[in-house]
């Protein structure tokens, strides 16, 4: 297929005769050219026989039993939507087949939306209808960056009919990648090439300076709101801090404010390459303003937050971040009971670092402690640190699969 294809491919396997330990047929959708450099990065649609839309097919064997394999045909067919597009400054719009009329039933729509180098792709939906009788296995909407590789987090947010409300997506690169999947409604959304200023209304995510990890440009203003649920608070850590430094942060900094506006009362000025503290706002909003002046640039930031009714815990998704104990490097206060939930890329090790752990307890652990499970609860089992936690000043670490 030429590379700027946007067809359906129909793939129909007539044999497929394989050992599924050893020898597996992959099958990932993706939207070509970008499929040909980063095939690892995309879904795995199945591990043998399916009808699937853009293709690539990858076929491994190992080296002990041979068996007959497979044969396959395929042809293209006109696709309805999808395709892969380039957001600019001008917001563009993307709609499913014969919007905004019914389209046919069944219909899967993909995009993937790249923005200009540094930039990226903000997508706000301007009408989805979906039945909340729908199952959302088979009705959704899906955001998702593109690639999911190691310099991003991934982000991955799916609606379905009991979602009234889909907030604004930003994504973390410049790629993104949208699907959607119903059996007999619509969807229109606009998207565009996006500043650093946005409001991210979310329970939990995650946020970098622009241009993350090269240095930042000069001249930035970014006004960021966190937006968390109502009735949570909202805990931000920062994951690294590296900003021209000033003794009063007059040139480049960071300010943190708690509430939705600038002038929200002022939690901190940063600036420097020293890692700010944890912020335990105790609201659901804090308003983030970035300012870079002419000259002299560093790395940035990267910053994790995450929310719930408790005011501490909450879930932290992506591959790599940090959270700390409520009022930390304060003391937590009596009575505290927090619950993180660490969700990762599918198919990584988590690995859990302690850089400090002071916790005390009279005796026996039971009623001060600190517990990891393995797995996405706490009736999973439990596994390291490998030290009495709820005693020990000494560092340690320990890891999940
Ligand atoms: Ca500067």
């Amino acid at each position: 297929m030429p590379p700027t294809a946007q067809w359906t491919v129909r793939l129909n396997l007539h044999k497929l005769e394989c050992s599924i330990i050893s020898n597996t047929l992959y099958i990932y959708t993706c939207i070509l050219p970008f499929c040909r450099s980063m095939m690892a990065n995309y879904p795995l649609v199945g591990t043998f026989c399916e009808d699937v839309v853009p293709a690539l097919v990858h076929f491994i064997s190992d080296g002990t039993v041979q068996r007959r394999g497979f044969n396959a045909t395929y042809s293209t067919v006109d696709s309805l939507c999808g395709g892969a597009f380039n957001a600019t400054a001008s917001s563009q719009t993307i709609t499913s087949p014969y919007y905004p009329n019914a389209y046919p039933p069944f219909t899967s729509c993909r995009w993937v939306l790249d923005a200009p180098s540094r930039e990226v792709v903000k997508v706000s939906v301007q009408q989805f209808h979906l039945d909340s009788s729908q199952s959302c296995a088979s009705n959704f909407l899906e955001f998702k960056d593109f690639p999911v590789v190691r310099a991003n987090y991934g982000q991955a947010h799916k609606f379905c009919g009991i979602d009234s409300h889909v907030p604004d997506f930003n994504s973390y690169g410049r790629t993104m990648h949208i699907t959607f999947k119903s059996e007999c409604v619509y969807m229109s959304a606009r998207y565009v090439s996006a500043g650093c200023s946005r409001v991210y209304e979310q329970e939990y995510g995650y946020l970098k300076s622009p241009g993350w990890p090269d240095i930042y440009p000069h001249n930035l203003e970014c006004s960021i709101v966190l937006q968390a649920p109502q009735n949570t608070a909202i805990s931000l850590f920062f994951t690294s801090f590296d900003v021209e430094n000033h003794p009063s942060c007059n040139y480049d900094y960071l300010e943190v404010r708690n509430g939705s506006t600038a002038t929200s009362p002022l939690l901190g000025k940063h600036c420097g390459s020293t890692l700010p503290n944890p912020v335990f706002p105790g609201s659901n909003q804090l308003f983030l303003y970035f300012k870079s002046d002419f000259t002299i640039a560093r790395n940035g930031f990267e910053i994790t937050w995450t929310s719930s009714p408790q005011g501490c815990g909450g879930v932290l998704y992506g591959d790599h971040g940090s959270f700390a104990s409520p009022n930390y490097p304060g003391t937590y206060a009596n009575g505290t009971s927090c619950e993180w939930g660490i969700r990762a890329p599918s198919g990584r090790v988590v690995t859990v670092t302690f850089n400090q752990i002071s916790i005390d307890d009279p005796g026996d652990c039971e009623n001060n402690y600190l517990k990891l499970y393995d797995g996405p609860d706490a009736n999973s089992p439990v596994v390291g640190p490998f030290f009495k936690p709820c005693v020990s000043d000494s560092p340690g670490a320990a890891e999940k699969k």
